[in-house]
């Protein structure tokens, strides 16, 4: 699976920086997202922390028809409350942040749709591109984190949390390996891949250097 085909930061006419944390379900990715926040804010800036699906009002209706609601979905509509969700956030929340030069720090952005939609539930990965691409006008992150783990260790995690499963955790585990693979073999040049099988003070020293060396004036002591 090559995710995007375009170059690091293109589709965005923005000003600030846009990162997203991807992987598996348990991979640590809000964790890391609540920890980069808040040293953000330690050296003065104000992180627009934003989670897919959800974040405005049509977003968290739609996630909660997605991931709680009794009927089954097809998986075209399933795709498709995904993209609602994530027009609604790009267009009320993450294009007016990055224009007015704010740092958007994402838990999933249209990666998870390529992995979960497109190899998870077997949909055609150019359409899926096409109606992202719809839903979002074409923006992309400056830089996806893959926080990769396997899916046992994710599980186990989750499992560790106690909390009940929602109808894409319930999915067979046939589901669960393809999505994990998507994510291990996404390549592009906006993609970064950082292993998350490890205690979270390593996982996150890494990503905050991984961040510093791209972004130095956002991600260090240095005013910018
Ligand atoms: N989905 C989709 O299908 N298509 C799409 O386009 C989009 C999403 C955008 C959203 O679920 C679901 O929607 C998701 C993908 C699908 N479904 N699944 N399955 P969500 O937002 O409710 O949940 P999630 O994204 O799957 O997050 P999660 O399970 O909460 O995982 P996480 O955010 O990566 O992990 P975490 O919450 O930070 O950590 C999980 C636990 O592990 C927690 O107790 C932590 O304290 C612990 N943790 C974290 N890091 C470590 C380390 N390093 N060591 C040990 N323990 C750790």
């Amino acid at each position: 699976l090559t995710a995007g085909s375009s170059p690091l930061g293109s589709g965005s006419a923005s000003r600030g920086i846009f990162v997203s944390l991807e992987g598996i379900e348990g991979a640590g990715k809000t964790s890391q997202l609540l920890r980069l926040a808040e040293r953000l804010r330690g050296l003065g800036r104000e992180p627009v922390v934003v989670r897919e699906p959800g974040g405005t009002p049509v977003a968290e209706a739609a996630r909660q028809l997605i991931l709680h609601a009794p009927h089954d979905l097809s998986a075209a509509s399933e795709l498709f409350l995904f993209l609602t969700a994530r027009a609604d956030l790009v267009e009320r929340v993450i294009r007016p942040a990055l224009e007015s030069g704010q740092v958007v720090l994402a838990d999933r952005f249209e990666l998870s749709t390529r992995c979960y939609q497109a190899a998870g539930r077997g949909l055609d990965l150019a359409r899926v591109e096409g109606a992202i691409a719809l839903a979002t006008g074409g923006l992309q992150p400056d830089l996806y984190v893959v926080l990769d783990i396997p899916v046992e260790a994710g599980q186990a995690r989750q499992a560790a949390e106690g909390k009940a499963p929602d109808k894409i955790e319930r999915a067979d585990p046939g589901f669960h390996r393809r999505v994990a693979e998507a994510f291990r073999n996404a390549a592009a040049p906006n993609i970064l891949h950082l292993s998350a099988d490890r205690a979270f003070g390593a996982v996150h020293d890494e990503l905050w250097d991984a961040l510093a060396g791209r972004f130095p004036l956002t991600f260090s002591g240095v005013a910018g």
